[in-house]
């Protein structure tokens, strides 16, 4: 049986991490809300029961259901031998895993800084600091941390020349910032020339190159995560 992916299907979102990784890995999946619609999704997650995902991205593999995004990756690549094969490695990934899912959710923040359940218009005063705060203080930070870890392998990719979980992440989370904050990357271009250059190595993996090309690969959009509003761009 192949695995069911549940996620919104207008935004590429938290989803995405997970469809990069899967395809790059050329897993076999359906993407339940794409092809049934987001009621689908609604219908699917409330009929579950127990401890049950809190919000979408989850994955079904038969017995299985998993939420949250680095969760479901560990799990993906545990049981597709797609690990470094050692627990302290691993782990390691794991962790820069969910330091990325800490940045999403800071990058979700320029643009909802108060609460994710009211527009950005009835927020905008505090969502330009929190951008100002984040393209001065937060992105330098985290990705210096990032641009370090490559380093200490010698690259492309953190492993070295192995790809894993963290990559396909990585490339999605520099693709987003260069979507929504394209003054800003521009400006400080080769600060992370680590990172760079693992942004353009992911699209080499076998199994990633037509997807990226293909229609099933979706826009970032001012819906989603990494949104693009010029004033949160200003520098
Ligand atoms: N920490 C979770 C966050 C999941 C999440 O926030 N999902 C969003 C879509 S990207 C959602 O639908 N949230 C609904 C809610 O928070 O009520 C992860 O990394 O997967």
């Amino acid at each position: 049986m192949s695995y069911q992916l549940f996620y919104w299907p207008s935004i590429p979102g938290r989803g995405e991490f997970v469809r990069l990784f899967m395809e790059a890995a050329e897993l076999d999946y359906e993407d339940i809300a794409r092809t049934d619609g987001a009621d689908a999704l609604v219908e699917d997650l409330h009929a579950r029961e127990g401890i049950r995902p809190f919000a979408p991205p989850y994955l079904v593999d038969d017995e299985v259901v998993i939420g949250q995004t680095a969760l479901i990756l560990l799990y993906l690549s545990d049981k597709e031998g797609l690990g470094s094969g050692d627990l302290a490695t691993d782990l390691k990934l794991m962790q820069l895993q969910m330091d990325i899912a800490d940045l999403v959710e800071e990058i979700h923040g320029t643009h909802h800084p108060i609460a994710p359940g009211l527009y950005y218009a009835d927020q905008m005063d505090a969502a330009y600091e929190k951008a100002a705060d984040l393209r001065a203080n937060r992105l330098p930070k985290y990705l210096i941390h990032f641009d370090n870890a490559l380093a200490a392998n010698g690259g492309p990719f953190m492993l070295g020349e192995q790809w894993s979980h963290v990559d396909t992440s990585l490339f999605q989370l520099m693709e987003g910032l260069d979507y929504a904050f394209p003054t800003y990357m521009a400006q400080m271009q080769g600060t992370w020339a680590n990172l760079e250059a693992l942004q353009a190595a992911v699209p080499d993996i076998e199994g990633l190159a037509a997807y990226l090309a293909s229609e099933r690969r979706m826009e970032f959009n001012d819906d989603g995560i990494f949104r693009h509003y010029e004033e949160l761009d200003e520098q």
